[in-house]
């Protein structure tokens, strides 16, 4: 049956390699905004358009255009940053933004508020810095995850260049980026090619991972195409690669559904860029452009199996993985605190409450780590869970003395709960928020930290995260507790997500507010304190008292 492409592949395909109107939108001095069709291309830039939602309602009544600004999206592959790097995104924070860093679940920097005559210096300012933009989003592949801390062991250090391989291998060729941000020279029409990715990219976004047994600190079964890093007496041998993961769905539609992904097979090391280039140009060729929430990977697999997929694999690659090499993940999140990596420097990760990098009157978080990048001479990392590592510090004190100084050893003392939980960005940006998530998480987190401590639970290393709307953006389905926006004020309750991030949770109760949420919680808190089995986990309970036994 012959099916229409999807508007946006429409799009895509008359934009000339991604420049579409945008330089005469940026020109067009009569709104904020840009031209319909350009709101898609900025998206392959690094930048969505968003309104302020909490003055859009005010600003309709009164006739006014809606309060356009921008996110930036800066791509940071292995979250690697250097101090002068770390400054300058400070700056530019404060500068053109709204005086906030948002470190992203996919170990990316978001800035918030950028009004569009700010958007080209914000974007040169932040290549001068030898970061970029391009492909942070938009229908290719995105920044690639992989554990931050690469000296942890020689292993770590050579996934970490094969994360930086990939990313690299799949980052667009068009030089529209080039022009219309650093003035580079103009190309001829037609004269640029995408080798790997064609004139109209990918059906949708494609999200990559290399994870290090037994951290499983990227949420590798969350994504598109992931590297599970195999070791052979302390070296590097291969990986084992998964595919179909994807967490996006939509209330009420059981055809989007989140899925885990499933292991298929083990790679040498060096093989991983032509696997990854593979995955990619299969997923080009056979996803779905008509329908964009039927468009991710997930689905290609699902509608033809996984036979027809290993095999259509191996016909491109001229060879068969082999057989997936056994492996374990003992935890997910980031090890909060000091620790020292196998060429004897020290690495402090520091919990980022919500991700957001802020001065507020009790902690200058942001000042802190801005004075902290002037004293320190390794890097900055950014985790796959919204927090930041200090890495390759010679001088302990002097980072203690700064992270008293300036509130932030303060801001450490949370619950390992807490640690572990996590938020999308959601309201006011969001344009696609149901329901508040960033804003809300310290407020029940509090909550639940007291539930917690009355059931003898304070220390319970349990993963809550909270999204404002079913996309999942924090990952909410491999939590052992999710909350998912469905209108202001109610959420989504779901349970029964593993430790290790492999199994899904389920959906048990719908549409409910905070209160009859926290009551179920109380509940389920005290029978896990008494029944529970010998180191099991709360998901595991939940799976099996809620999930298995409704
Ligand atoms: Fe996301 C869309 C924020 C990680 C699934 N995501 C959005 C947008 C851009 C809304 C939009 O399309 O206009 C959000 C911008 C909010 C804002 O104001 O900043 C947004 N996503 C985020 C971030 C910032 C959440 C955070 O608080 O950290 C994360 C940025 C990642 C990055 O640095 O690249 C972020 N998003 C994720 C993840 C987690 C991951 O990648 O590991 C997921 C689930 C995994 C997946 O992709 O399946 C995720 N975001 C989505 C989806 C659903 C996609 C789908 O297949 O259905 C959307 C909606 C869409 O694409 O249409 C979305
Ligand atoms: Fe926005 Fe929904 Fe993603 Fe949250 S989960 S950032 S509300 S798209």
């Amino acid at each position: 049956m012959a099916t229409t492409e999807s508007p946006v592949e429409k799009i895509k395909a008359h934009s000339d390699y991604l420049r579409g109107t945008i330089v005469a939108s940026l020109a067009d001095a009569a709104s904020g905004g840009l031209a319909d069709d350009d709101t898609q291309l900025s998206k392959f830039h690094g930048f969505y358009q968003q309104d302020d939602r909490d003055v859009r309602a005010d600003r309709a009544r009164r006739k006014l255009e809606p309060a356009y600004s921008f996110m930036i999206r800066v791509r940071v592959p292995g979250g690697i940053a250097t101090p002068e790097q770390w400054r300058t995104l400070t700056e530019i924070a404060k500068s053109h933004a709204n005086h906030s860093l948002r470190l992203t679940t996919r170990q990316a920097v978001q800035l918030h508020g950028v009004i569009k005559r700010d958007l080209k210096a914000t974007i040169r300012g932040i290549n001068d810095s030898l970061l970029d933009t391009i492909a942070a989003c938009g229908d290719v592949n995105r920044n690639v995850m992989c554990s931050p801390l690469a000296e942890l062991s020689g292993v770590h250090e050579r996934a970490f260049e094969v994360a930086a391989a990939i990313s690299e291998h799949l980052t667009p060729r068009t030089r529209a980026y080039h022009e219309i941000w650093l003035d580079g020279d103009k190309v001829a029409g037609g004269a640029d090619q995408e080798p790997i990715y064609g004139s109209t990219y990918l059906p949708r976004k494609f999200k990559i991972a290399v994870a290090i047994p037994p951290q499983n600190d990227v949420d590798i079964f969350a994504q598109d195409l992931g590297f599970i890093a195999i070791e052979r007496r302390g070296e590097l041998s291969g990986f084992n690669v998964s595919v179909g993961g994807g967490l996006g769905m939509s209330h009420g539609e059981p055809d989007t559904y989140p899925r885990a992904a499933e292991v298929i097979g083990y790679c040498a090391a060096d093989r991983a860029v032509e696997v990854a280039e593979q995955v990619v140009a299969l997923q080009r060729d056979y996803g779905d452009r008509s329908n964009r929430k039927h468009a991710r990977l997930k689905y290609t697999i699902d509608d033809r199996g996984i036979d027809w997929f290993k095999r259509e694999l191996a016909a491109r690659l001229g060879f068969r993985l082999e057989e997936a090499r056994p492996f374990r993940f003992l935890r997910r999140g980031d090890s909060i605190g000091w620790v020292r990596d196998h060429r004897g420097a020290w690495n402090l990760t520091l919990f980022v409450p919500q991700g957001r990098v802020i001065d507020s009157d009790e902690h200058r978080l942001m000042s802190g780590l801005a004075e902290i990048s002037k004293a320190h001479c390794g890097d900055l990392r950014l985790t796959p869970n919204q927090n930041l590592i200090v890495a390759g510090i010679p001088d302990r004190a002097r980072i203690g003395t700064l992270l008293d100084e300036f509130g932030i050893a303060e801001l450490q003392a949370v619950s390992p709960m807490r640690q572990l939980a996590l938020a999308c960005v959601a309201l006011p940006t969001c344009p696609l928020a149901m329901a508040e998530a960033e804003r809300y998480l310290p407020e029940l987190g509090a909550k639940i930290d007291e539930l917690l401590a009355k059931s003898g639970l304070a220390d319970e290393p349990i993963s809550l995260r909270v999204s404002g709307c079913p996309n999942g953006c924090s990952r909410p389905y491999l939590a052992e507790i999710a909350l998912v926006g469905k209108a202001p004020g109610r959420y989504n309750l779901f349970l029964g997500g593993s430790a290790d991030g492999r199994r899904l949770n389920s959906l048990v109760e719908e549409n409910i507010d905070e209160a009859r949420a926290l009551a179920r919680l109380d509940r389920l808190f005290s029978e896990f304190a008494n029944r529970r089995r010998e180191a099991e986990t709360f998901g595991d309970y939940a799976q099996r008292s809620v999930v298995e036994s409704s």
